[in-house]
This record gives C-alpha cells, structure tokens and sequence, in this order.
C-alpha cells in the first residue's frame, strides 16, 4: 500500500481539551512533516516541536511522534501532531496538512487502511467502533477482547477445522469407489459432530455479544398508575419521569438507556393505556404502541394487588406480537413476596425497590443472557447471522447423501464464517461498516 494517497484528520473528539490530536497517514508523510515540523523527527520519539505555517511561523506548538510504516496502526507511514486542544487552532494545523498535500480522512479510514495492510481482520476492526461507541463497562471490555482477536481466534479455529475436513471429504472425491469406508476410516462424521458443536458455542457467545453491544430494548406498558414511571426512575437511578397519583400524567414517550447486569438495555416509558377522550393523551398511547412496535420485549406492570382485571385483558390481546413479561408492582402495598413467579412474571415494589433484582435476573433469563464471563467478546448482528448461516451448511452437511454435497456445504460454511473476518467481504459492505466510524479512527 505504499502508493496510499495521504489523509488527515482532527482525530480528538471537537471540543475544548487540554490536548488536541491531528493525525495523517499514507505515502507523503515524510515530506509533510518536513513542512510542518521544520524537519523530520526519529520515529517512535516523543519531539517537542512548533508546528509551522507556511511562512514558517509557529501557529501551535505540541508532541510530534512518527510512526515508521509498517509498524504503525495503518501500516503506513503515520504522523500524530499533539497539540492544544481548541477548534481553531487544529482547525489551522488540519488545514496546513491539506496544504502540505494530504485530504480530509474519511469517517473510520486510518482502521480501514489498518485492515486493508492485514494489520488486523475486519472484525477487530468493527471493535474499535464499538469500544469507542461501548455504553457500559461491560461492553467496552469485551469491545477491547474482540480488539485482541479473541473473537477472531475463535473463528479461525472453527476455519481452519473446517479446512482440514475438506481436505479430507475433497481427497475422496478422485476415488470414488473407496469413498465411504475412507470417510468412516478417519471419522470425518465425528469430526463434522465436533466442528458444529464448536460454532455452537461462538454463536451463543456472539448472540450475546451482540446484544452487549446494542442493547435490548423494552418498553414499559401498562394502566395509568400502575408505577411505569416510578419503575423507570428507579431503573435509573434518578427522577425522571413525573411521578403522581393522578392517572394520565406521562404523555410523551420518555427513554432513558441504563445498564442492567452489565447488559445496556434502552428503556420506554409510555402513557398509560386506557379509553379516553384527552387528545393529548391519546396521541400518548398512539407513541406507545409505536415505542412497543420497535421493542425486544414489552414489560406489562399491573397492581400486585389487583392482578390482572379484564381491562388487562383486553389491552394484553391488543398489544403487537412481541414477547411480554408481565411486573406486578407494589408488592409493599400488597404484601406479596419479591420473586419471579412459576409464569415468569416477576414481582417487586418500584417504590421500596424491593424485588428490583429479580427484574434483572428474568431479563438475563429471558435473553438467554449467562453472567458475563471472562471470555466473552463483543460482536455484531452481521457476524451472528453469518454463523447461522455456517450453521445451517454444517447441518446440511450432516444430511448430506453423497460427498460431492458434503463438500459443497463445508465450502459454503467456510465461506459465510470467513465474511466475519473480512476475507471475503464485498467492497460495498466493507464501506458501509466504516462509514460507521468516526473521523479521525
Ligand atoms: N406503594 C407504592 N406506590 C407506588 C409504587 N409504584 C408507584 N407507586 C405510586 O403509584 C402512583 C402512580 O405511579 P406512576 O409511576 O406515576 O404510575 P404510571 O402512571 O404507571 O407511570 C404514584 O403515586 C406512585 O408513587 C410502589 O411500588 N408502591
Ligand atoms: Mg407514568
């Protein structure tokens, strides 16, 4: 990649900061640091320099560090100017790089060019995405185990005992007569056993991986007063929803994204669901059956001590077609015990907070969520829905009556699980997934 055009950019977020960092990449570092820094510095030394304009004049002065291509993060020649951090003036060092021959960097362009050098695989480069986007601490550590290919490894060993079972069903394919006794031979069905058994478990971990890092979606539903609102405030730990007794008092939809056992979950409240003549209200319940419509799961609260009346009824059959968890609340008012009931539905108290684990633990159950263990990586909806697809090839594999079909659908499963690391990845998804980026990574 040598001949890479040069590109730029304000890599530190805009903004007020005691440091500000404009970073360039591509073939014409060297002579762009001749122009800005007066000369060149070692590489991988911190240099004290001022930052010249074209006159020659310091318009900032800060820490110059080179980075040698290839052992830099693009694999190219790369330059980091650390200067102070204020708009106008990395707005007049970016522009003095334009001048000295670089262009703008597009979003997330110096970790496509990481990815193009083979310096790292397409899905360590989605997690610096997503360590940079990460809205738990959970999340950013398992961004930063993908980052450090623990994900990636787990991949490449699924390939490559995918490749050492091709080789052996491909090898029988040029003696047909022995091909059956020379599969069982070398157990190539066991091996199949073990290879699916093997994606079975990076699937389960990329599922949930996957929801570390977008989070789950719930709404909150239910009768005016029943406590949607004082079970938002006490999810997040803060007042924000208007809490009274009066009946009809939340009317917007009110989202607040909030961690639940290390899990970001983004939670609704809505306007209480009821006949009424109120516009207003109306126009409430009408954002409230659109909040359910985009949700993961619908949070159904009820008064414990009333259980569920025919309104209930009636509102449950005409709520969309999403899985519900029903909360019967003010269980301090009732007495009820705090628990999850036999049916799944969970009891507890917004008010005392009585019972508030419980919620976290059946939502845990209901994602088929384990606690987060100290393998466990981030991952994305792309990657999961590529491991299903290996998944099924490997259960037609399984099925398959003769070898030439065998061989076909391990091929078509290597495929799918080698879209996750980027070797066969479309140009245009490859845009579309750095696009995503900021600028500056
Ligand atoms: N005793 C008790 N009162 C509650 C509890 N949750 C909510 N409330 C009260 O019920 C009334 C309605 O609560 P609110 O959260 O506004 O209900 P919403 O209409 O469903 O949003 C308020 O007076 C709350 O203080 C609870 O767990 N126990
Ligand atoms: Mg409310």
């Amino acid at each position: 990649m040598a001949s890479a055009d040069t590109i730029a950019a304000i890599a530190t977020a805009p903004g007020r900061g005691g440091v500000g960092v404009v970073r360039i990449s591509g073939s014409g570092v060297r002579d762009l640091m001749q122009g800005v820094l007066g000369k060149s510095v070692e590489p991988r030394t911190a240099s004290l320099r001022g930052f010249l304009d074209r006159e020659g004049r310091p318009m900032d002065s800060g820490i110059a560090l080179y980075f040698q291509g290839p052992h830099s993060y693009t694999g190219e020649d790369v330059l980091e100017l650390q200067g102070h951090g204020g708009q106008v003036v990395l707005g007049m060092l970016l522009e003095r790089c334009l001048e000295l021959g670089a262009r703008l960097a597009e979003p997330g362009e110096f970790t496509q060019r990481a990815f193009l050098n083979d310096k790292i695989d397409l899905a360590q480069a989605e997690s610096v995405a997503d360590l940079i986007d990460a809205s738990t601490r959970s999340a950013a550590r398992c961004a930063m185990r993908s980052l450090q290919g623990e994900f990636s490894k787990r991949i490449r060993e699924l390939v490559d005992a995918l490749i050492e079972l091709r080789m052996l069903v491909e090898a029988t394919l040029d003696f047909p007569e022995e091909e059956i006794d020379f599969l069982e031979e070398r157990d190539a069905a066991g091996k199949l056993q073990a290879i699916r058994s093997r994606l079975d478990r990076v699937l389960d971990a990329a599922c949930q991986g996957s929801l570390m890092r977008s989070g789950i979606h719930v709404v909150l539903a239910g009768q005016p007063n029943v406590g949607k609102s004082s079970l938002l405030n006490r999810l997040s730990g803060d007042e924000i929803a208007i809490v009274t007794d009066i009946p009809g008092t939340t009317r917007d939809a009110i989202r607040q994204s909030l961690e639940i056992e290390g899990i970001p979950v983004h939670v609704v409240d809505t306007a209480g669901l009821r006949e009424s003549e109120d516009p207003v209200e109306k126009m409430g319940m009408a954002k409230a059956r659109e909040a359910m419509e985009k949700s993961d799961l619908i949070l159904y609260l009820a008064d414990s001590a009333k259980g569920l009346d025919i309104e209930d009824g009636k509102i449950l059959q005409s709520l969309p077609e999403l899985p519900v968890v029903i909360v019967y609340n003010k269980i301090d008012l009732s007495g009820e015990p705090p628990g999850i009931r036999k049916d799944g539905s969970v009891c507890l108290s917004a008010k005392s907070g009585e019972g508030m684990p419980f919620l976290g633990k059946r939502l845990l159950e209901f994602f088929s969520l384990h606690e987060i263990g100290e393998n466990q990586f981030i991952a994305r909806a792309r990657h999961v829905s590529a491991l299903r697809e290996a998944a099924e090839c490997l259960a037609r594999a399984d099925a398959a009556a003769q070898p030439e079909m065998l061989a076909e659908d391990l091929r078509q499963a290597q495929t799918a699980l080698s879209r996750i690391t980027g070797e066969f990845t479309p140009d245009d998804l490859l845009g579309e997934i750095f696009s995503r980026f900021c600028i500056g990574k």
